[in-house]
């Protein structure tokens, strides 16, 4: 078969850039590795920022997500038993994000690529991308048993931190830049009332914790545990007993505990891929880079790259314009390592180092004094948080 646009990934990236084209006349195809089930079964991001929101919106899919999201105005530190307002809307300008989950967000981009009639091929297996440095680039799979070959223009890689799309790239042509934290993410989804309206980041000697949500019957907590730690090693009451330690009193005191739902350990890993692009193939999303989820920058760090390459193939195909493409690396990596900074910097103020000594802690803790001291530290929070520009 022929399309335009080949696009290897079914998660976020790869849907909302099909979805995106589609609706502008460019015609795609979706090759996905796993089934629907499969990948609407994975717990991921929470927080939209409103570019990514914008997007969904842009891409006909906002509707449930303006209906069902909440929008947070602000949110909380708690550090040294104390807790801290972070007023987003005051300190970005009047910005807000969007509480509203991954696994809806795909929800929905699934449900339009239904009623548009999208052409996704799931459980597509041994994916191979060809003559990727050639005006006529192909992409090979089995279906259901059957070899399927796909001729396009250009490969689109959104398959993902462990897809065949960046493996396809020499070593020779690509940089990669990885800093790796020696601790990971424990993560429960819960039936409860959230403790708190808004999120609670904490930081305690103990170890990192996250409050947040997915709704207000729907609670989604984290605490911080060793790299070494399996998630066989957490009992639900152990979970609890733990995030009650690292909550300031008065919070832990609200905590409605309950049976997980999900239960599972993210590693924290900073990643970056250079460049984004090889010959006629682009990468978009957790193709290209990794986040510490700390800054909630993963998903939305994809939706910059969708909207750049979006933009770039519609001056391709309607205005026979291909600067976009060429600049398309360079454009999502001036964003991508800014997002890169700032996940940085919020796991560096919030964790708790295991090498760390008692010069690391002074530190820690002026950096987060600093933050609630200075108007100017704050404006910096607040406008990474709630989205830089595109
Ligand atoms: P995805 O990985 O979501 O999607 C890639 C798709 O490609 C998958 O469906 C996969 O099955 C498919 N694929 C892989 N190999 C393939 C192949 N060879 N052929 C065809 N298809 C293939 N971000 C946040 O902002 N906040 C968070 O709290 C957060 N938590 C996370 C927790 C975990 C465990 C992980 C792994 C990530 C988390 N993230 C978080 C980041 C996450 O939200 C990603 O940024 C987001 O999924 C990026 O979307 P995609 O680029 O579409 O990649
Ligand atoms: C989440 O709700 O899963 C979430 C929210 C904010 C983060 C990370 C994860 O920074």
């Amino acid at each position: 078969m022929k399309v335009q646009v080949c696009i290897v990934g079914g998660g976020p990236s790869g849907l909302l850039l099909s979805q995106l084209l589609h609706l502008r006349g460019v015609d795609t195809i979706v090759l996905e590795k796993h089934s629907r089930d499969y990948v609407l079964s994975r717990i991921r991001a929470g927080v939209l920022e409103q570019g990514f929101a914008k997007l969904m919106r842009e891409a006909e899919c906002g509707e449930r997500m303006d209906r069902e999201g909440e929008v947070h105005n602000g949110f909380h530190i708690a550090h040294e038993g104390v807790l801290d307002h972070v007023d987003l809307h005051k300190y970005s300008g009047g910005a807000s994000v969007l509480v509203y989950g991954q696994t809806e967000v795909t929800r929905d981009l699934y449900e339009a690529r239904d009623r548009l009639g999208g052409k996704i091929v799931h459980n597509a297996e041994d994916v191979t991308l060809h003559d990727l440095t050639t005006d006529a680039p192909y992409v090979t799979c089995r279906s259901e048993g059957a070899e399927v070959r796909v001729d396009c223009d250009f490969v689109v890689g959104a398959d993902g931190f462990h897809g065949v799309s960046r493996k396809s790239i020499p070593g020779e042509a690509l940089h990669e830049h990885e800093k790796v934290y020696p601790f990971g993410w424990l993560g429960v989804l819960s039936r409860t009332k959230p403790v708190s309206p808004e999120l609670i980041y904490v930081k305690h000697q103990r170890g990192f914790a996250l409050c947040s949500m997915r709704s207000q019957v729907l609670s989604r907590y984290y605490i911080q545990v060793p790299i070494t730690d399996k998630v066989e090693d957490w009992s639900d009451d152990a979970f609890w007993a733990e995030l009650k330690r690292r909550l300031p009193q008065e919070v832990a005191a609200q905590l409605v505990t309950g049976p997980s739902i999900e239960k599972s350990i993210a590693p924290l890993r900073s990643f970056v891929a250079e460049p984004m692009s090889y010959g006629r193939l682009f990468l978009a999303g957790d193709a290209a880079h990794i986040f510490p989820p700390t800054g909630a920058r993963g998903l939305n760090t994809a939706g910059s790259d969708v909207h750049y390459l979006y933009h770039a193939l519609l001056a391709h195909y309607k205005a026979g314009d291909s600067v976009g493409l060429k600049d398309y690396s360079q454009k999502a990596l001036a964003r991508v390592w800014k997002a890169q900074r700032f996940s940085w910097w919020m796991t560096s103020m919030l964790h708790r180092f295991p090498d760390r000594n008692s010069y690391d802690d002074q530190l820690q803790q002026t950096e987060i004094d600093y933050v609630f001291s200075s108007d100017t530290a704050m404006r910096m929070l607040a406008e990474n948080y709630v989205g830089l520009p595109y």
